[in-house]
């Protein structure tokens, strides 16, 4: 298992009842669903590892298919989450490779690729939890356009280069809180919080 890292400290409107460990490699992602589901009263375990996908074109069963793989080693309850960003014009590329696509050609790489075409995209969230029994899938997307240039500021993967529908500027130029409330990201973790609330997950206090 990696580093892990608790979420102590100053909570945000809700005193933290319930932790849920959130496996990741990636700090962007954690520290945007930190911020999220502290405000909801819910403690989050970074562990900061890389775990298996395999080719696939769905997001949601790369997804399911990683977590299932985790169960064993993680033992206890855990979500993950997995993002894609789908150009139509594309026909959904980088989407399930956005990771592998970012590494390598990159935004600029991107931007090339769109010369001369519809600019249209969505960024695409889907969160797996293992509730200790069974998976649980929450979705969420945002739709937007592709700008012709890179903009620099919270350079987060795609972020300097997507507008979402009815902004005028790219994400990184967005401030973080207003991302949360309008991301894909944002939508799937207030469904998957909504889920934890009704399904009384979160007043089962787990041991820290
Ligand atoms: P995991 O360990 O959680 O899998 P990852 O970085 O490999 O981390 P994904 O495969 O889910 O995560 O993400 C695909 C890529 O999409 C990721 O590497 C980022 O470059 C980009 N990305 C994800 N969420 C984003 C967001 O909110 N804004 C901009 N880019 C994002």
């Amino acid at each position: 298992m990696g580093e892990s890292q608790g979420g102590s400290g100053g909570y945000g409107k809700e005193k933290a009842v319930f932790m849920i460990r959130f496996i990741s490699s990636n700090k962007h992602k954690y520290e945007e669903i930190k911020s999220m589901m502290e405000n909801a009263g819910i403690e989050i375990q970074w562990i900061n590892m890389k775990y298996e996908e395999i080719q696939e074109e769905s997001i949601d069963k790369i997804s399911l298919d990683s977590a299932n793989k985790l169960i064993k080693s993680i033992g206890e309850n855990f979500f993950i989450e997995d993002s894609g960003i789908i150009i139509k014009d594309l026909q959904g590329f980088p989407g399930p490779y956005s990771s592998y696509v970012q590494k390598t050609i990159g935004n600029e790489g991107i931007l090339k690729l769109m010369e001369g075409r519809n600019r249209e995209a969505s960024f695409v969230t889907v969160v797996t939890y293992w509730n200790g029994a069974r998976l649980h899938q929450f979705r969420g997307e945002t739709n937007g356009t592709i700008a012709t240039s890179i903009f620099e500021g919270r350079n987060f993967g795609y972020d300097p280069i997507f507008i979402p529908e009815g902004f005028n500027e790219t994400v990184s130029l967005i401030p973080i809180s207003r991302k949360n409330e309008i991301s894909q990201r944002g939508k799937a973790i207030r469904s998957f919080i909504k889920y934890l609330k009704d399904s009384g997950s979160e007043a089962k206090r787990d041991e820290i």
